[in-house]
């Protein structure tokens, strides 16, 4: 079976600062640079408890990371320079940097404080290729910022992602679209979202350690140990991630979620039941950040690649895993037309308002029972513990894609 592609590849970058807060630190006190600087470090001295936030490339060259206890690092590199974060300057840093990508797209998808993916498909006349935007980004930031950073493009998140972290610090890595199966194929299988330590050692037993090997697999042998899980894997495997670049902007606040097939499905009882899960997580979600959506969005695209959002505001302010179902399910009756369909997903927006005011002796609406002990059970044992019975025995497999990054 020969796998579809979308018809006109993406261009998107990656866009991640080479040690960022150490970074800062060295730009604003010469006498640091070429020194290894360790960030993270407690007011008193460096040998109290707490952990690295990051290290400088000098100070990695000892073994010091981020996540380690500054004891450790302490051991390993005692001459380093300790300092405590000035998490203020970052921030302002990291305003400055982002208002560097908006020169670029307005499709910037903010990860971290040093981080972004950028949608630059279609800025490409007027701005050139993904490798020419990358090179004047990167420029771009270290006029601005003296700072530098490592740049990934490519066709998808995935591979842009994987991209930059190639050639730190101050990279640039241009992966072609066709290249990406021969890009991700020498590397392990860990690069991948959605495979942790378990995953992986699930993977070996198959005889499967880098990507290549997972993208190369039959596919009956991963789904019997897999189940379609595995089918997820390969697609990410083979350099295929559809996932959108969704922009932040300060009025564009949504919450949602995606699920791609694994094969494109016109079966109405797993588009139903896919519909109900996508529509429980969202609100479980909405719940659990304390807000409420008026407008529901249905992503739909079919086996053409055809993506449509459809979306529908309400008179009442909602966080019902029911409403939500209830409102995508007729959005889906309107632009279904009976071809298979490849990926489903849910966005709430437009929050808080169009919650009824309260009258004085009303009380305030509390989520349902169901919705209630749903978000309990799951707070306490994890997302997989409890689902409705409607989907026993269908619940379709979490795309590791779904996820964000990190
Ligand atoms: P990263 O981009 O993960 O790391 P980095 O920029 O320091 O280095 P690299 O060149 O490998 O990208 O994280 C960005 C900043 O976030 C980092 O400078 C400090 C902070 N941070 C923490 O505070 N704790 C952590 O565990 C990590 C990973 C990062
Ligand atoms: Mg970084």
């Amino acid at each position: 079976m020969t796998e579809k592609r979308p018809p006109n590849p993406r261009t998107i970058l990656h866009v991640d600062m080479d040690a960022f807060f150490a970074a800062v630190e060295q730009r604003d006190r010469p006498e640091l640079r070429g020194k290894p600087v360790i960030v993270g470090a407690d007011p008193k001295g460096g040998r109290g408890r707490g952990v690295v936030s990051t290290a400088s490339y000098e100070a990695r060259r000892f073994g010091v990371g981020s996540a380690m206890p500054i004891s450790d690092a302490w051991r390993r590199c005692p001459h380093g320079v300790y300092l405590h974060p000035d998490m203020e300057k970052y921030a302002r840093e990291s305003e400055r940097i982002m208002e560097v990508f908006y020169r670029f797209t307005d499709l910037v998808e903010p990860i971290s404080i040093d981080e972004a993916f950028l949608d630059v498909t279609g800025s490409a006349r007027a701005m050139g290729t993904g490798e020419e935007i990358g090179r004047r980004l990167k420029r771009g930031i270290r006029d601005e910022t003296q700072l530098t950073a490592s740049v990934g493009v490519a066709s998808s998140k995935l591979v842009a992602k994987i991209a930059s972290d190639m050639r730190k610090p101050d990279g640039l890595v241009v992966v072609a679209p066709g290249e990406e199966a021969a890009f991700l194929a020498p590397l392990p299988v860990r690069r991948l979202w959605g495979v942790g330590p378990k995953m992986e050692e699930a993977l070996a037993k198959l005889g499967v350690v880098t990507i290549g090997d997972l993208a190369a697999i039959a596919p009956a042998r991963l789904e019997r140990r897999l189940g379609t899980h595995g089918f997820d894997l390969q697609r990410l495997a083979r350099g295929e991630d559809e996932r959108d670049v969704v922009a932040e902007g300060a009025e564009a606040k949504s919450l949602g979620q995606e699920h791609t097939y694994s094969r494109d499905t016109a079966d109405p009882d797993r588009l139903r039941a896919t519909l109900l899960q996508i529509a429980d997580a969202v609100a479980g979600r909405l719940r659990a950040h304390g807000l409420r959506a008026r407008t529901v969005t249905l992503k739909y695209r079919d086996e053409d690649f055809h993506t449509t959002t459809h979306a529908r505001t309400l008179d009442e302010a909602t966080d019902s895993g029911n409403a939500l179902f209830r409102v995508a399910s007729e959005l889906f009756a309107e632009v279904h037309r009976g071809k298979k369909v490849r990926l489903l997903g849910i966005y709430a927006s437009h929050f808080g308002e169009g919650t009824p005011q309260l009258g004085l002796f009303d009380e305030p609406k509390a989520p349902s029972p169901a919705d209630r002990v749903r978000d309990e059970v799951r707070r306490r044992f994890g997302d997989e513990a409890i689902t409705r019975a409607s989907l026993l025995g269908r619940r379709e497999r979490r795309n590791p894609s779904d996820k964000p990054p990190r």
